[in-house]
């Protein structure tokens, strides 16, 4: 992947994520969530999409969040800081048939909720599959944060899992199915939290977004 991020962009990110990030709040509750501060980014998507992976990838540690091979691993809305001004949310994820109706219309309402509302929610990484691309029931979030006009921004997870020709092929569709759609940043990137690749272009691309919002120290 070609890297248009500066040697600025990537090295104030690594050191963001060099920080010791901890733990600090987890809430199933919209009417209990922690008190904003500075800016916050969401890691939304399908049930074992690679969300809370994704930020163990990012923040250097191995279970910072909760990961597992099944399905509906992450039931609250989990708070992560570095001590800076960014927080970073990992969601419950969507989709997955196993759970109960009411558990699914909860986590739903949660997730709804807190993308609509949250007001320093800087962008959502939409997180998507690189093997399979957009699904059906990702299209409902889409529509919720394009109706909302919360920034998102689609990150493809498990590349390592995708080869040269159909990560190529998975990203130019999921490229076409955001075109249309008012908040979606156009620029999609791909990563593996398995091998760690597009893993300094992500960060990177938190640091951009804190610069444009004012929220590098
Ligand atoms: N091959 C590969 N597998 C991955 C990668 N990231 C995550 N996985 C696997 O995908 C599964 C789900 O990862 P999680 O990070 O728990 O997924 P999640 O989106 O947080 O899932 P929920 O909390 O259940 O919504 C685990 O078995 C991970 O090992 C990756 O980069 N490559
Ligand atoms: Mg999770």
């Amino acid at each position: 992947m070609h890297n248009e991020f500066t040697p600025d962009e990537i090295e104030v990110g690594r050191l963001i994520f060099a920080r010791p990030w901890e733990f600090i709040w987890a809430s199933g509750r919209i009417d209990n969530l922690p008190p904003m501060h500075g800016i916050e980014i969401a890691f939304a998507g399908r049930s074992n999409v690679g969300k809370s992976s994704l930020i163990n990838a990012l923040t250097n540690q191995k279970a910072l969040a909760r990961t597992s091979d099944t399905p509906g691993r992450t039931q609250e809305l989990i708070f992560f800081s570095g001590g800076g001004p960014l927080t970073l949310t990992d969601m419950p994820g969507y989709g997955f048939a196993k759970v109960s109706k009411e558990k699914v219309g909860a986590w739903t309402q949660l997730i709804h909720a807190y993308l609509r509302g949250r007001a320093n929610l800087a962008r959502v990484f939409v997180l998507i599959d690189a093997r399979h691309g957009f699904k059906d029931v990702d299209q409902p979030l889409l529509d919720a944060l394009d109706k909302a006009a919360v920034s998102y921004q689609i990150v493809l997870t498990k590349a390592d899992a995708q080869t040269g020709k159909g990560l190529v092929e998975v990203m130019e569709k999921v490229q076409a199915g955001i075109a249309r759609r008012p908040a979606a940043f156009p620029q999609v990137l791909a990563t593996s939290s398995a091998k760690g690749i597009g893993i300094p272009d992500l960060r990177a691309q938190i640091v951009r977004l804190m610069a444009e919002k004012g929220a590098l120290s």
